[in-house]
C-alpha cells in the first residue's frame, strides 16, 4: 500500500484549485465543514526562490507592522530540502493525535473518541477499551495523547479529551492512564483517572486546545483553548479562570511547585501563562523550553516561548483581523506588560502538532521546530537563531496535517485529516537522496 513520491519543497507541486477565489481563506480551527470550504493551500508559492519568504499572498491585516525584524515572512534558507514521502497507513478514521511505540507501531487518538494502535504496516488494531465518552461535536473530541517519560517501564499514558460535563456544558480535561496491549493488536486503558479539568464549562463546540507535553522532571504542560465566544474569551486574560491559559501539572494534575502564581489570591496555582486564543501545537526544544504555535485570528498565527507569569495578549493585542472582518478589540498589536510573539503568520498556517528536529535525516534542519499546517497543507519549518526565527520553509503534503513526530531515525511522521470524508493518513517523511 505503499506510494512513494518525491517532493521538492519549492518547486514539485503545482496545486490547481481553479474556481476558487484567491483569496479565500478558512482558519485551521473552526467547524468541520468551515475548515474545507473554500480553502486555498497557504503552502506558499512553489516558484519562490530560496532566501525570499514563502508566503506571497496578501496579508489580512497589510497595515500591522511586525515588532521586529523576521517577525513575519522570514526568508526561506539557502538550502531548501527535497523529501521523500510515503504514504504507510491510510482509510484510518479521522485522527487528532499519535504518538510513536519504541517498536514502530504507532498509539492514535480518533476525533470521534477512540484510541488504536496501528500496526508498522499500517493496519488499526480494534479500539483499545477504557476511553471515556467524549463531546465530538464540532472541534471536540479524543485529543491529544502523549506518552509518560518512564512509559518503557510503566505503560503510563495522558490523554486530553472535550469532557461532556452535563447540560450540554463542556471542557477540556487530561486523563492519565495505563496502557495495556493484548497479543491481537488491541488491548484497554486502565486505571483511567482525571487527573485535571479545565474550568469553567462552556456550552459550545470550539477551541479546546489542547497539547500534552511532557517535561523531563515529569511534569506536563497542557494547552487549552478560550473557548471563542465573546463572553469567555476575555477570560483569557483573568488568572481566576481556566480558559486561554498553560498549564503546569504534575502527573497527578496537582500544581507545580514553583509555579508563577501559587502564591496568588484569586488565580489558578495551575497557570504557568495566559493570554492565549487556542493552542494546538507545542514541543520542547533541546533545552527543555517550552514552546507552541496557536491558532489566531484571521491572519494571527503566532509562535510564542512562554514564560513563568507572562501575558502573551489574546484578546487586548493580537496580528490579523476577526474573522467577521472587523479588528479584534482596539485593533492593536502591541501594549507595555504584553508579551510580543516570537514570529506569526497572516495568513494564517493553522497550526496543530509540533516537533523539535532532531536527527540525521535531515542534516540542515538542526535546531528547527517542525508544525504542521491545517491550512497550510504541509509541513512548516522554522529555522531558529537566538531564540528568533531566521528562515520558514515548507513542505506541501496536499493535506490538512493535524499531527507531526520525529522518530529516533531522523524519520518524520505526519498525521493528516480530512473532516468531510472522515479519514486520515500516516505519511513519513525521509530526505530524497
Ligand atoms: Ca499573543
Amino acid at each position: 500500500m505503499s506510494r512513494l513520491l518525491t517532493l521538492f519543497a519549492s518547486t514539485a507541486l503545482s496545486l490547481s484549485f481553479t474556481g476558487l477565489p484567491a483569496k479565500a481563506q478558512s482558519t485551521g480551527d473552526t467547524s468541520p465543514v468551515e475548515q474545507v470550504e473554500g480553502q486555498v493551500p497557504a503552502s506558499g508559492d512553489e516558484g519562490t526562490p530560496a532566501n525570499q519568504p514563502v508566503e506571497t499572498q496578501s496579508a489580512n491585516a497589510p497595515d500591522q507592522t511586525p515588532a521586529f525584524e523576521n517577525q513575519t515572512r522570514a526568508p526561506q534558507p539557502s538550502n531548501l530540502a527535497q523529501v521523500d514521502v510515503e504514504t504507510i497507513a491510510e482509510d484510518l478514521p479521522q485522527l487528532w493525535a499519535m504518538e510513536l511505540l519504541s517498536d514502530g507501531r504507532m498509539l492514535v487518538t480518533t476525533k470521534e473518541g477512540a484510541m488504536h494502535v496501528v500496526s508498522t504496516d499500517g493496519k488499526p488494531g480494534p479500539a483499545l477499551e477504557g476511553v471515556p465518552e467524549v463531546d465530538a461535536r464540532g472541534q471536540g473530541g479524543l485529543l491529544d495523547v502523549a506518552l509518560a517519560n518512564d512509559f518503557e517501564s510503566s505503560n503510563r499514558i495522558f490523554f486530553s479529551f472535550s469532557e461532556p460535563r452535563g447540560d450540554g456544558g463542556n471542557g477540556t480535561s487530561v486523563a492519565s492512564a495505563t496502557l495495556a496491549l493484548d497479543d491481537n493488536g488491541g488491548g484497554a486503558l486502565q486505571d483511567v483517572k482525571v487527573i485535571f479539568q479545565q474550568t469553567p464549562s462552556w456550552q459550545n463546540t470550539k477551541h479546546f486546545g489542547s497539547r500534552i507535553v511532557p517535561t523531563e522532571d515529569g511534569n506536563l504542560y497542557v494547552t487549552v483553548g478560550e473557548r471563542s465566544d465573546p463572553e469567555p474569551r476575555v477570560q483569557a486574560q483573568q488568572l481566576d479562570s481556566g480558559l486561554g491559559k498553560v498549564f503546569r501539572i504534575t502527573a497527578e494534575g496537582e500544581p507545580v511547585e514553583g509555579n508563577p502564581f501559587v502564591d496568588q489570591e484569586n488565580a489558578r496555582p495551575e497557570i504557568w501563562s495566559f493570554g492565549h486564543r487556542n493552542t494546538q501545537a507545542a514541543a520542547l526544544d533541546d533545552q527543555g523550553r517550552f514552546w507552541m504555535v496557536e491558532h489566531g485570528p484571521k491572519g494571527g498565527d503566532e509562535l510564542n516561548r512562554p514564560e513563568a507569569g507572562n501575558n502573551y495578549g489574546w484578546p487586548v493585542i493580537t496580528y490579523g483581523i476577526d474573522y467577521s472582518g472587523q479588528p479584534i478589540g482596539e485593533g492593536i498589536t502591541a501594549q507595555d506588560g504584553l508579551e510580543q510573539p516570537v514570529y506569526y503568520w497572516d495568513p494564517v498556517i493553522g497550526p496543530s502538532g509540533m516537533a523539535f528536529y532532531k536527527g540525521d535525516e535531515f542534516a540542515d534542519w538542526d535546531n528547527t521546530f517542525l508544525i504542521g499546517g491545517l491550512v497550510s497543507t504541509g509541513l512548516v519549518v522554522l529555522h531558529l537563531e537566538n531564540d528568533r526565527v531566521a528562515s520558514e520553509e515548507r513542505i506541501p503534503l496536499e493535506a490538512r496535517i493535524r499531527d507531526v513526530k520525529v522518530a529516533d531515525d531522523g524519520a518524520i511522521f505526519a498525521v493528516t485529516e480530512n473532516p468531510r470524508a472522515g479519514t486520515s493518513s500516516i505519511v513519513k517523511i525521509t530526505s530524497a537522496r
